[in-house]
């Protein structure tokens, strides 16, 4: 007995330590590498790899990325004549180092335009500005960017045309123009079209038919990005399916681009409320400044899995599923449409941990073995 005792703790211990390795050695991208990318998107410390944690972290467990902001407009093109490349060839680098499918978001987009796009007032000078910004850009990655988002957002939520800069200068045309000048740029890189809530019907139904008028126009479009900023309780995974297997009718791939879902209270949904009303610092908004109660965060790793099954299911027609940032800190959440909340969209915490949403994004791949 005396010897048994021993015996059996030094065993226990052993077997702990190497099912926490290989624990520790699956991650995300590994479990997921015969189904579609996993991805995430790098804000600028990630890109310079300021946090060591952070970025083994980043390297782990994803096989995609995507600039969270630095390759949109004011950043790579911040007057007529200059652009500025300095952060876009960092991460480019970055994913080229680390064997990493690389997405450009985005060319051709209404917000964070550089000033002086703002101006631009005729046919003439947009149509001038699209054929030497996409050029541009396209060209100085060609063969190393894998896929771009050519026209992000153009869609209102009644599936018609947004109203932008572009719609106002140059009326549809600019949509197919965008896609031919990508391809003239770099006929073998993947390009999409990417907005968010185009899996409600009427927003989808609008982006179908976008999406056929540019490609009966003689555009490639290779793909839809869905951007998946989401609730707990919608959208319904009906309408997600539907537009999975819509998408796929068109001969596109369908990609998920921003995954994120939101645990926190919505304004839109109180009754007479505006947005614009002055909600920060209101404790009813912002519930959980301390930490997730575990009812809630049961809620979010439920919804990850039905929807990462839902994923599974039509994983032939899946290219990339990216999340909008790597940790519950970085996400834009906490900051929209209210500022100041602690929100916990993510699989992984704001110390890097992750959360029950991870293992149970892992364990449905995990049980199936
Ligand atoms: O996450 C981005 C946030 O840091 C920026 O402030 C914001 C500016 O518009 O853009 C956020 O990313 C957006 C993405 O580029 C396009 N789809 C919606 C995303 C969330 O707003």
């Amino acid at each position: 007995m005396k010897f048994i005792k021993p015996c059996l703790f030094a065993f226990t211990v052993l077997l702990s330590i190497s099912c926490t390795s290989q624990k520790e050695k699956s991650s995300l991208k590994d479990v997921y590498k015969n189904d579609f990318y996993i991805g995430t998107a790098l804000d600028l410390n990630q890109i310079n790899e300021k946090n060591k944690k952070e970025d083994s972290l980043i390297r782990k467990e994803f096989n995609a990325i995507t600039a969270e902001n630095i390759m949109k407009s004011m950043f790579t093109h911040p007057q007529k004549d200059k652009y500025d490349f300095t952060l876009s060839d960092k991460f480019v680098a970055y994913g080229e180092k680390n064997k990493m499918f690389i997405h450009g978001h985005t060319l051709i987009w209404h917000s964070q335009l550089a000033p002086w796009m703002q101006k631009i007032a005729d046919s003439t000078e947009m149509k001038a500005f699209m054929k030497d910004h996409i050029t541009t850009i396209v060209s100085k990655y060609k063969g190393r960017i894998n896929s771009w988002d050519v026209v992000n957002e153009a869609l209102n939520e009644d599936g018609t045309l947004r109203k932008s800069i572009f719609l106002k200068t140059l009326g549809e045309k600019y949509l197919v123009d965008a896609f031919k000048l990508a391809e003239k740029a770099d006929s073998k890189v993947d390009l999409y079209y990417n907005d968010y809530n185009i899996e409600e019907p009427a927003k989808r139904a609008g982006a179908i038919a976008l999406i056929k008028k540019i490609k009966a126009e003689g555009g490639k479009v290779d793909g839809v990005g869905i951007q998946g900023h989401w609730r707990l309780e919608s959208p319904s995974l009906e309408e997600i399916e539907k537009s999975i297997l819509e998408y796929s009718a068109l001969g596109l791939k369908v990609a998920f681009t921003e995954l994120d879902i939101t645990v926190l209270p919505n304004p839109w949904d109180l009754k007479g409320a505006d947005v614009n009303q002055n909600f920060e610092g209101s404790a009813k908004m912002n519930p959980y400044p301390q930490a997730l109660p575990d009812s809630i965060q049961n809620k979010l790793a439920e919804r990850y899995a039905s929807i990462f099954k839902l994923f599974l299911k039509h994983k032939d027609k899946i290219s990339r599923v990216t999340f909008w940032g790597v940790h519950d800190g970085q996400s834009w959440l906490n900051d929209w449409p209210i500022k100041g909340r602690t929100n916990y969209p993510l699989p992984f915490d704001r110390d890097l941990r992750h959360k029950k949403a991870y293992d149970s994004i892992k364990k449905l791949k995990e049980t199936k073995k």
